[in-house]
């Protein structure tokens, strides 16, 4: 839609590969990764372990595949697996825990998408001939309902200590926790070290066009290569995919400052208008959800109004749009975004 002359904030996984992505995807030395031998794809595998202070990584297709070759390597089938409400795994993932993992999700809530280490504390039961097997805790960092919101070390290692005490494995749904990482002024490898293991998602604010990357111990990973080639995932001369990955670690990450920057502007502006509210608390990264019940519109009605106007944005609850902004977003694009906004809102306030 961007090509289009569209602001496309519906994510930032709309973002396309950068001319020098596409070059190195052009030139890159490939093999069959499914034999290990695809030099491209265990040279990213090697940076993103060491980039997040871990033993070993994973190169899989997506976000969605990351987190359930995670979960499938840290848990037996019949697990209870202990979840924030409103997080991605239990939300967007087309229910594969249960479905394809066989877990039951048991759901802590949140105020700003951190867990409450007491809350986990509580949620883990004793272990008794009732009760499934409690094995893990997953954390999402940024949190993508809560609007983006960071998750510190501190919180993590809270959560980590807790889970660790009652010998639960600390996983994290990373897919943007180099956003986090920019956005706290930390090195990542502070957000990683309290979790065993993480992935991050190279095709979102990195601007990669595939990909994703689980990280932990060796044995994990060598668990997480087995349960990702059951699901299909095993890739042949996936260099082509690992080459832009490599880019997106060495160019592409303090760039995101950008789009937090880009992030706030929007809100500050939106949050101006009648009839509409923005919780800028919750502004903390490259998200913005704003509620739209002040306008009395059908959610639909409102997201079509503004695609007439050239921008694109989603909703994620009823009368809560969401924006993302992402490489191609740019200051004057923020200004449009805003000013149609102010218009939408100021032509359906008025019916
Ligand atoms: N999130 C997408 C959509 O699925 C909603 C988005 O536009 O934000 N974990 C988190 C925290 C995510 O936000 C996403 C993608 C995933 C996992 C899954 O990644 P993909 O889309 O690569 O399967």
């Amino acid at each position: 839609m961007q090509s289009k002359g569209f602001v496309d904030l519906r994510s930032d996984t709309v973002t396309l590969p950068t001319e020098e992505m596409l070059e190195a995807m052009r030139h890159a030395e490939l093999g069959d990764d499914v034999f290990r031998e695809d030099p491209t794809v265990n040279r990213l595998e090697e940076m993103a372990a060491e980039r997040m202070g871990k033993e070993a990584a994973l190169l899989v297709t997506s976000g969605t595949q990351a987190n359930l070759v995670s979960l499938m390597s840290n848990t037996r089938r019949g697990e209870l697996v202990i979840l924030e409400a409103e997080s991605h795994m239990y939300w967007y993932e087309v229910g594969g825990l249960s479905a394809i993992a066989g877990l039951l999700p048991w759901l802590v809530r949140s105020s700003f998408g951190a867990l409450d280490p007491r809350a986990v504390e509580a949620a883990i039961r004793p272990r008794n001939i009732h009760f499934p097997e409690p094995n893990l805790v997953c954390v999402e960092n940024t949190h993508n309902r809560h609007g983006g919101t960071v998750i510190t070390p501190k919180q993590l290692q809270a959560v980590g200590e807790v889970a660790e005490a009652h010998g639960l494995r600390f996983y994290m749904d990373g897919a943007r926790v180099f956003n986090a990482a920019v956005a706290l002024k930390v090195d990542v490898k502070e957000l990683a070290r309290h979790a065993d293991s993480l992935m991050f998602c190279l095709s979102k604010g990195l601007s990669c066009p595939v990909g994703s990357v689980v990280v932990g111990t060796r044995d994990f990973v060598d668990r997480a290569r087995r349960v990702r080639k059951v699901l299909g995932g095993g890739m042949r001369q996936a260099g082509v995919i690992a080459a832009a990955g490599i880019v997106a670690l060495e160019k592409m990450v303090d760039r995101l400052g950008e789009d937090h920057v880009n992030a706030r502007r929007l809100a500050e502006g939106i949050a101006k208008l009648k009839g509409i509210a923005v919780d800028i608390e919750r502004v903390q990264t490259n998200m913005v959800i704003f509620d739209i019940s002040g306008l009395g519109v059908a959610d639909d009605v409102f997201l079509s109004r503004l695609r007439e106007k050239g921008v694109c944005a989603l909703t994620i609850a009823p009368n809560r749009v969401r924006l993302v902004t992402h490489r191609g977003i740019e200051k004057e694009h923020v200004a449009k975004a805003v000013a149609a906004i102010a218009d939408v809102a100021d032509e359906l306030g008025r019916v």
